[in-house]
């Protein structure tokens, strides 16, 4: 039988253990307020266009649940809501809810907004590790290009680039990036150079944050 002082220890223990784990896989989805993503099993976080505007602060939790004690800026806002993304579930993909919307922008004037360029700025991240970032956007329908670049910066400054026009099943990762020393990395949409589209829309559906190590 334990004594209380080693029943103590092990519990300690136990909550150091859990203290040092790596935080789980964070999922974002962005677009509406109508299609949000609820699950209870594997919850989401949501961004629409009633939060986007001069979003603070928004506390992330991962797939388990979990307060990461990563939040979420947003440092300039999207113009708004797009649900024009793929509705076709992919086995072992994102929900219908996640890939059927987004969150656009635009350069060239469009519903009186012009030279929109989207900034996110992850805060809490653990400068000693390193995280992958996945990048979705869908918008069905489209006759042109409609690439979105997403610059990272964090301890350095890495882009990748996304076409969202008729994607059903494409998402590109980054590398393993490090955070900035104050546990940031902020996102940057701008359109893409292979962008033809007249309004330079530029897209963001899915974010997924997770741990590299
Ligand atoms: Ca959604």
């Amino acid at each position: 039988m334990k004594t209380p002082a080693l029943l103590l220890a092990a519990l300690l223990a136990a909550a150091a253990t859990t203290a040092t784990a790596s935080a789980g896989t964070i999922l974002i989805d962005f677009g509406s307020s109508a299609t949000r993503t609820e699950s209870p099993d594997s919850p989401w976080n949501n961004v629409d266009e009633t939060n986007q505007g001069a979003l603070e602060g928004m506390s992330l939790v991962d797939t388990q649940a979990k307060e990461t004690g990563v939040l979420l800026d947003i440092l300039s806002p999207f113009g708004g809501p797009n649900p024009g993304g793929v509705k076709t579930e992919r086995l072992g993909g994102f929900p219908v809810t996640a890939t059927g919307d987004s969150l656009y922008a635009n350069i060239e004037r469009f519903n009186s907004h012009e030279n929109l360029r989207p900034v996110l700025r992850l805060r809490g991240l653990d400068p000693r590790r390193k995280y992958v970032l996945t990048f979705f956007a869908s918008r069905m329908g489209s006759s042109d290009n409609r690439t979105t670049r997403y610059t990272i910066e964090g301890a350095a400054t890495e882009a990748v680039e996304l076409d969202a026009a008729n994607n059903t099943d494409r998402t590109i990762k980054t590398t393993p990036l490090s955070p900035a020393r104050d546990g940031s990395l902020v996102i940057t949409l701008t359109p893409g150079a292979a962008n033809t589209n007249a309004n330079r829309f530029m897209y963001l559906g899915v974010l997924e944050i997770s741990t590299a190590d």
